[in-house]
């Protein structure tokens, strides 16, 4: 594997992200190797899993590979798209996935990392929604990701302003579920990977995939669907998207138009 490390310790398995050139963007083989090794440690009856950058990690992952976002004409977080399969994957697995963040989360990571069952940070992480940075109609199904970990008005705080929240915020509204100090905070997450493979682990692939069916159980109507899909293509075909990730690509900031 060449961007992850993957480590098993009897039931516990943790997978590293190991792309630091890159921030840890999740690139489309990056991703691949996250979900290989989230499969391989299913087969290998391992009971939890814990997510995390390499130790001291200042940026925990820069979210999306920018670089392989189309640059406009189709739908930038299609079912398809590696991010979206990252996310159903870690949803769907018979196993609780703890993140464990230093540094900063950016993007589609946040999305990832709120998809992940517990969520244990280092004071000095952050939280950054970032579609409006970059021009990006974000999906549907990531949105309501966003809106099971925060309020709404939250939700649209974080992602009208594209900013950076602190752990201890994102701890306060309940959107992670520890913050700990840095020195602690391997071991903290492993003590509780260790009280979880203790447990049943049949009765807790259950109750995971009994709170997500019920967690996602929101009535949108077909003509409501269509409604949203309709205007996240008047997004991804606007100039707008075309020159956020042209900025991003140029290193510079984007001129954006509302157009
Ligand atoms: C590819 C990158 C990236 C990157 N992709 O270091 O949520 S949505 O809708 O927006 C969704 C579509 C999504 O997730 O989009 C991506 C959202 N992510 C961001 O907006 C964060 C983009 N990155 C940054 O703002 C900066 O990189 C941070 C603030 C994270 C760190 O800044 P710093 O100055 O420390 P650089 O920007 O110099 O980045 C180091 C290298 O990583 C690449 C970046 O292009 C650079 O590569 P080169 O050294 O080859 O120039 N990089 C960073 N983020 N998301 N590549």
């Amino acid at each position: 594997m060449d961007f992850i490390k993957l480590v098993r310790d009897g039931h516990i398995g943790t997978i590293v992200l190991d792309r630091p050139k890159k921030l840890n963007a999740l690139s489309h083989d990056l991703v691949a190797e996250i979900i290989d090794a989230l499969h391989q440690l299913d087969e290998a009856a391992a009971r939890v899993v814990i997510l995390r950058a390499l130790a001291g990690a200042r940026v925990w992952s820069a979210g999306h590979d920018v670089g392989e976002l189309p640059e406009g004409g189709r739908d930038p977080l299609g079912w398809d798209d590696p991010l979206r399969h990252l996310v159903r994957t870690i949803e769907t697995c018979r196993m609780p996935v703890i993140a464990m963040i230093e540094g900063g989360v950016w993007g589609g990571a946040v999305e990832t990392v709120l998809a992940c069952d517990i969520v244990i940070a280092a004071p000095e992480a952050t939280f950054a929604v970032t579609p409006a940075r970059l021009g990006v109609p974000y999906n549907v199904s990531g949105m309501m990701t966003f809106m099971s970990a925060a309020s709404l008005r939250v939700v649209k705080e974080l992602a009208f302003t594209a900013a950076p929240i602190s752990a201890e915020r994102a701890e306060r509204i309940g959107m992670i579920n520890h913050v700990v100090p840095a020195a602690e905070l391997e071991a903290f997450t492993l003590q509780m990977a260790t009280t979880i493979a203790g447990n049943a682990p049949l009765s807790i692939a259950v109750m995971k995939e009994q709170l997500r069916v019920l967690a996602g159980a929101k009535p949108v109507s077909p003509r409501g669907f269509e409604k949203v899909q309709g205007l996240r293509r008047v997004v991804y075909d606007s100039h707008d998207y075309h020159e956020g990730i042209r900025a991003f690509k140029e290193k510079r900031k984007p001129a954006f138009t509302g157009s």
